[in-house]
């Protein structure tokens, strides 16, 4: 059922046949497990003339004014618009994750595209009062060249689009590895930017390349000095690897990685905005966004009462083919992923952890697939399971009576992904955001941890990566700076004072 769907949208999209039926790597729909397509990868070789190609595509466009650059990603912009459908709800049967979602992801892109555009006349560089009579000093911002971009199954498009829109308005080429759980998607945008890119006529080839394959494929663009900038999005153990690797070679990093994002409630909080903030936060998306609430740490004064409803609504929570209408939370992403979630709840078991729910579900209709009831688990202390980032749907619950101590435990963990705060004593609101506060990248107030817009800049600190991308001045990453001092003056003065009469 899953293929056949599949195989429809993906002719939709205009994604050739012949590419998705034949090869070795076998792509699975986490919706029933079964096999949607097969690809061939890409070797070592081919991706390396992939990125000598997208090295000659940037030799074209840094030479396009970047407003008409902006020009291009309008159109990729309409394109994604009028194909928000059929991406989305492929999104939806590569991912597992509910349609609503799927089409979320797409209107992310599309975002994006028109925040880059209005970027596309906005690169400013500062202009500097020189010290020397005469003088002018300026920075302008130049683009980097081939920007690789790694991105995870879990947001296998819009993450993507975040550092393609960007990185095309300032002038760079991008090479693109999916997740080898997710290429069929990469292989629509592709389609979709390709329209775009017919549509505006004069884009050189090879602005946008697809690397098909697993990690080995990907090794190529962390080793290779042509690629200048690698965009990285997935677990810290990945990061680990791609940031000291890339840094042998001075290439750039810009890492996204694992999150631990807690919620604080507090004995003001409005319950009704925090149960429903919460629940989307840490069970929507089946728990699989780098985003997701993983941590509550609550008042003692209102714990009970906040539990006994998230409880109520966990085991109420539609779970099912996410396909289908008013099913709120679809599958894992594969088997691998509920041995991970069912070995957390047992570590957290053993350390004294109180589960409700955790279990699979529609094991019958859906042999091959992995839906599950998604997890609380209330905690007496934040055990080493509950400060470890685990890609499923388990919320760690955890008590309070001072708020010093609140924050103490929502800092103590190795990730600083996003954060919140529900409360309505501004003292508390407003020191979370204080210095002293949240150390996250993301700290919000009465709203959950998931779900950011793509405005402001997105990424985190210590071990999420430090990273920032989307919004805001992110698009600082993808362009290199360059100081410029001008002398109009009929003299050479010196800075400093420093007197060399020759
Ligand atoms: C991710 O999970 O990798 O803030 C990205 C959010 C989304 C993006 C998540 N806009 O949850």
């Amino acid at each position: 059922m899953t293929e056949s769907l599949a195989s429809a949208l993906l002719d939709q999209l205009g994604v050739a046949p012949g590419v998705r039926s034949s090869g070795s790597l076998r792509v699975r729909s986490p919706v029933d497990g079964s096999a949607i397509a097969r690809l061939q990868s890409h070797t070592a070789a081919e991706a390396a003339q992939i990125i000598g190609r997208s090295r000659e595509a940037f030799a074209a466009w840094r030479d396009v004014p970047a407003p008409r650059r902006g020009e291009l990603i309008r159109l990729l912009g309409e394109e994604l618009r009028a194909s928000k459908e059929p991406l989305g709800r492929l999104v939806s049967v590569e991912t597992g994750k509910i349609l609503s979602e799927g089409l979320g992801e797409v209107q992310e892109m599309i975002d994006i595209c028109d925040f880059a555009v209005g970027l596309s006349r906005q690169l400013y560089g500062l202009t500097i009062a020189s010290e020397r009579p005469g003088h002018r000093m300026m920075e302008t911002w130049h683009p980097l060249g081939v920007v690789g971009v790694i991105s995870a199954f879990n947001f296998p498009v819009a993450v993507w689009s975040w550092n393609f829109a960007l990185a095309l308005v300032c002038g760079n080429a991008v090479v693109w590895k999916p997740s080898e759980k997710t290429p069929l998607t990469a292989l629509a945008c592709q389609a979709v930017f390709e329209r775009a890119a017919r549509r505006f006529g004069a884009a050189p080839a090879n602005l946008s390349q697809v690397l098909v394959g697993d990690r080995t494929v990907g090794e190529v663009l962390l080793d290779d000095e042509r690629v200048a900038l690698v965009s990285a999005t997935g677990s810290t153990r990945m990061g680990r690897e791609v940031g000291p690797r890339v840094a042998r070679r001075f290439g750039r990093t810009l890492l996204e990685l694992g999150g631990n994002n807690a919620v604080i409630v507090a004995p003001t909080a409005d319950l009704d905005l925090a149960v429903r903030g919460i629940v989307f936060a840490a069970a929507g998306t089946c728990g699989q966004r780098c985003t997701t609430t993983r941590r509550l740490i609550v008042h003692e004064s209102v714990k009970a009462a906040l539990l006994a409803r998230l409880k109520k609504a966990y085991a109420g929570l539609p779970v099912g083919n996410p396909l289908e209408a008013g099913v709120l939370v679809g599958p894992l992403v594969d088997g691998g992923a509920f041995e991970s979630m069912q070995a957390a709840l047992n570590a957290a078991r053993a350390e004294g952890g109180q589960v409700t729910g955790g279990e699979r579900l529609l094991e019958d209709e859906f042999p091959s697939a992995y839906y599950v009831r998604p997890a609380i688990v209330e905690m007496g202390a934040q055990t080493d399971t509950v400060r470890r980032e685990t890609f499923a749907p388990i919320l760690y619950v955890l008590g309070y009576t001072d708020f010093a101590d609140a924050l103490k435990l929502h800092n103590d963990v190795p990730q600083g992904l996003s954060s919140s705060i529900f409360s309505n004593d501004i003292r508390e609101t407003e020191t979370f955001l204080s210095a002293r506060g949240s150390d996250c990248g993301i700290a919000n107030v009465n709203i959950g941890t998931s779900g950011a817009e793509i405005g402001g800049a997105f990424g985190g600190e210590k071990e999420t990566g430090g990273g920032r991308e989307s919004g805001s001045d992110a698009w600082r990453n993808y362009m290199r700076r360059a100081t410029n001092t001008i002398n109009y003056s009929r003299e050479l003065p010196l800075a400093q004072g420093v007197r060399f009469d020759v």
